[in-house]
């Protein structure tokens, strides 16, 4: 029990707790005279968590008709949603479903999601990637709540994902390019525990050759699997062996075959009975306590404080939030706030002035559009008046010439009249004279 305490005490990361580990100069331990009470902290923890309840969610990853459903529900004792699925998805979907359990006055909520579809369709590169986005959706919606000024993370309901069954065909030659490469693109954000499929069906030393050679290739491949803790006294007995056995070889069965006297889960076949619950024919009741009974609790761990907290830090660094300054001075998220800030200040400043000098460089370019064009105008108005003087000048000349033609023709006319009345008295003279 202390163990799992400890566990819990991290869980709560709660600062009457933490006061508990002796840490500092100035702790002094004290001897007590009397009964206090507090030694009854755990129990108040363990009846606390029972009133709470606990929540674990797995992923099933494997291709349609593989016996996820059915080792589900043989895992459970129970009989989960099933729907059967086409081998004819376009694409891979994630479908979650969440259960309530209780086995005795412990309850568990239960979240089981299952990739449909997956490397059902021509091209299998690419059924990883929705499962990664499922994974990352669930981290993110944490880191949300806990980004929140009003968080309510006591009454989450945490959708990590904490363990993935991930389902290897029982081909007894080697893993897929796709295992290979899903799990290599999951195995740092999730607990992968691999596990062989319908080991029923491939013999007791093809399956050992079989395990040998999909370690070999997980490790000279690089993938990182869920290791059972070793750090653990309480768990580190059942380590060794355990660890030696995988990938768990399972089968998977709710139908029920008397043995003997006993009706046991079981694959009935023309030639003898596989029982699921016995550790001679396959390894399904070691899957079954390293997962459920043993390190549920290390898993739920491992998801908080490995996956989710890598998860955590590579979204607050991408925001630009940072423990430490290049001199590896501490910073706090108020000093980041203000650098943040003021490099946005900057930021504007700099934008406010290049617009500012935009605008001037506009206007320049305007007015010595204007000025060109004022330039043009006036240039055409001097032309247009020196035309207009030119044609005044004509005219006036013209004028002048007229004036000229006029008096000279006005003279002509007088002498003409002088000449006219001239001979007329002339002519009148005479005429007396010829009466006379
Ligand atoms: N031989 C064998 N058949 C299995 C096993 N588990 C499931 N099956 C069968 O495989 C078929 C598909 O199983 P199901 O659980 O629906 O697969 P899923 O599509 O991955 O959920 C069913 O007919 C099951 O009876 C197993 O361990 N061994
Ligand atoms: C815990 O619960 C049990 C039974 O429900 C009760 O007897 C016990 O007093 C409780 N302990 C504490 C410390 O609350
Ligand atoms: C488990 O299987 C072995 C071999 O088939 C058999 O001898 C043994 O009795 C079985 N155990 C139980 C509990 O049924
Ligand atoms: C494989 C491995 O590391 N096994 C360890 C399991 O735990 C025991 C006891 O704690 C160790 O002695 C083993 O080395
Ligand atoms: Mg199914």
């Amino acid at each position: 029990l202390p163990c799992v305490l400890r566990k819990w005490l991290q869980h709560l990361d709660n600062d009457l707790f933490v006061q508990f580990l002796p840490q500092g100069q100035g702790v002094r331990p004290l001897s007590l005279a009397g009964h206090v009470g507090f030694d009854s902290l755990p129990d108040q923890l363990v009846n606390k968590s029972i009133c709470q309840g606990f929540c674990f969610n797995i992923l099933c990853i494997g291709e349609t008709g593989i016996g996820k459903s059915t080792l589900m529900d043989t895992l459970f004792n129970t009989n989960f949603e099933n729907l059967e699925s086409s081998h004819f998805e376009p694409q891979v979907k994630l479908h979650a479903q969440t259960y309530d359990l209780q086995e005795s006055n412990v309850r568990l909520r239960l979240t089981v999601v299952n990739t449909v579809g997956f490397g059902d369709q021509m091209n299998k590169q690419e059924s990883y990637q929705p499962v990664v986005d499922y994974i990352d959706r669930q981290f993110e919606s944490y880191l949300q709540e806990e980004l929140k000024i009003k968080r309510s993370l006591h009454n989450y309901h945490d959708s990590r994902v904490h363990a993935c069954l991930y389902f290897i065909s029982p081909s007894g030659h080697s893993l897929k390019s796709l295992d290979l490469v899903t799990m290599k693109k999951l195995d740092s954000k999730v607990n992968i525990i691999p596990v062989i499929a319908k080991a029923d069906t491939i013999s007791k030393s093809e399956l050992h050759k079989f395990k040998i050679k999909i370690m070999s290739e997980l490790v000279s491949n690089g993938v990182q699997i869920y290791q059972f803790p070793l750090d653990d006294e309480t768990v580190a007995k059942v380590n060794t062996t355990m660890n030696g056995h995988l990938p768990f070889a399972v089968v998977g069965s709710t139908e029920e075959v008397s043995v003997g006297n006993k009706m046991v889960k079981a694959r009935q076949y023309p030639w003898g009975v596989v029982q699921v619950e016995n550790e001679s024919h396959c390894d399904f009741v070691k899957l079954r306590e390293m997962l459920i009974c043993v390190n549920m609790e290390d898993l739920r761990e491992q998801t908080h404080t490995r996956h989710y907290e890598l998860y955590r830090r590579c979204k607050l660094e991408e925001m630009g939030f940072k423990d430490t300054d290049p001199e590896c001075k501490p910073v706090s998220l108020q000093q980041t706030y203000e650098a943040k800030r003021q490099e946005f200040l900057v930021e504007l400043q700099k934008r406010e002035d290049e617009m500012r000098q935009m605008f001037v460089q506009r206007v320049k370019e305007k007015e010595s559009e204007l000025k060109e064009a004022e330039r043009d105008l006036q240039g055409r108005f001097e032309q247009l008046k020196r035309l207009h003087a030119d044609e005044k000048a004509a005219l006036e000349e013209k004028k002048r010439l007229l004036d000229e033609d006029q008096s000279s023709f006005g003279k002509r006319r007088a002498a003409a009249q002088l000449l006219q009345a001239q001979s007329l008295t002339a002519n009148g003279k005479k005429d007396k004279d010829r009466k006379k």
